[in-house]
């Protein structure tokens, strides 16, 4: 981490969450300081009050700024482009950033949500259910987004740099693979996703990277 300490950070995360893998990506790109503190949502640490008084959403991720707390990855994303526009993450073409919300939007209100936890839970308490749900979902809201990246990607989602639309999708490619979703059939998809795990930032920001990560 070589930023300046501009401000006070602390990420509240989970090694696996693909959520917390966006924003993580992020601070790693942009060379930003920031402290850490594990939530474990298998132990349902989210849902503690004390983690519920930071972010009422009690969901991972969550960021201290200076002693405020922020829930919602794309708003810490995006507020990280502002206060942080080195090594920019969103294209300087408005229509292009469009794209890129397109994208992020498809992903991250339109596929993680039905994967969560909670929402798995609640669907069923048979773990092979559970997992065919999210295979299911996932498959079909990646099937969707390969059709719309034919039309923009080019090294990466949107065109030849990085952008926030492949900080979304490679966690989300990464629970994808947890639930046996067979993305050979998703080539763009494939492409980009093996291009940004060579970045060092991705890795850094990656589940196996992180405190309390396991195998499983
Ligand atoms: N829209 C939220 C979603 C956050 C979210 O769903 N986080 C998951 C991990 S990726 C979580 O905390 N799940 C806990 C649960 O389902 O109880 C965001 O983008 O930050």
């Amino acid at each position: 981490m070589t930023n300046s300490a501009k401000h006070n950070l602390t990420l509240y995360h989970y090694w696996r969450s693909s959520c917390s893998w966006r924003v993580r990506w992020s601070l790693h790109h942009k060379g930003i300081k920031f402290e850490d503190t594990p939530i474990n949502l298998l132990h349902g640490e989210q849902n503690n009050p004390a983690y519920l008084d930071k972010n009422p959403g009690g969901y991972v991720p969550a960021l201290e700024v200076d002693g405020n707390f922020f829930g919602e990855s794309l708003a810490i994303l995006e507020w990280l482009e502002e206060e942080y526009p080195e090594k920019p993450l969103l294209p300087k073409n408005s229509l292009d950033r469009m794209r890129v919300r397109q994208i992020c939007q498809l992903i991250v209100s339109g596929i993680q949500p039905v994967q969560n936890l909670a929402v798995l839970r609640r669907f069923s308490s048979d773990p092979a259910e559970q997992a065919k749900w999210a295979s299911e979902w996932i498959g079909a809201g990646l099937c969707k987004l390969e059709s719309l990246l034919k039309s923009t990607a080019k090294t990466y989602c949107v065109g030849d740099t990085l952008t926030l639309a492949d900080l979304c999708l490679v966690p989300q490619i990464y629970n994808a693979q947890r639930f046996k979703v067979d993305i050979s059939t998703l080539p763009v998809i494939s492409r980009i996703n093996e291009t940004c795990l060579k970045l060092p930032a991705c890795d850094a920001a990656a589940p196996h990277n992180q405190k309390g990560a396991t195998a499983s």
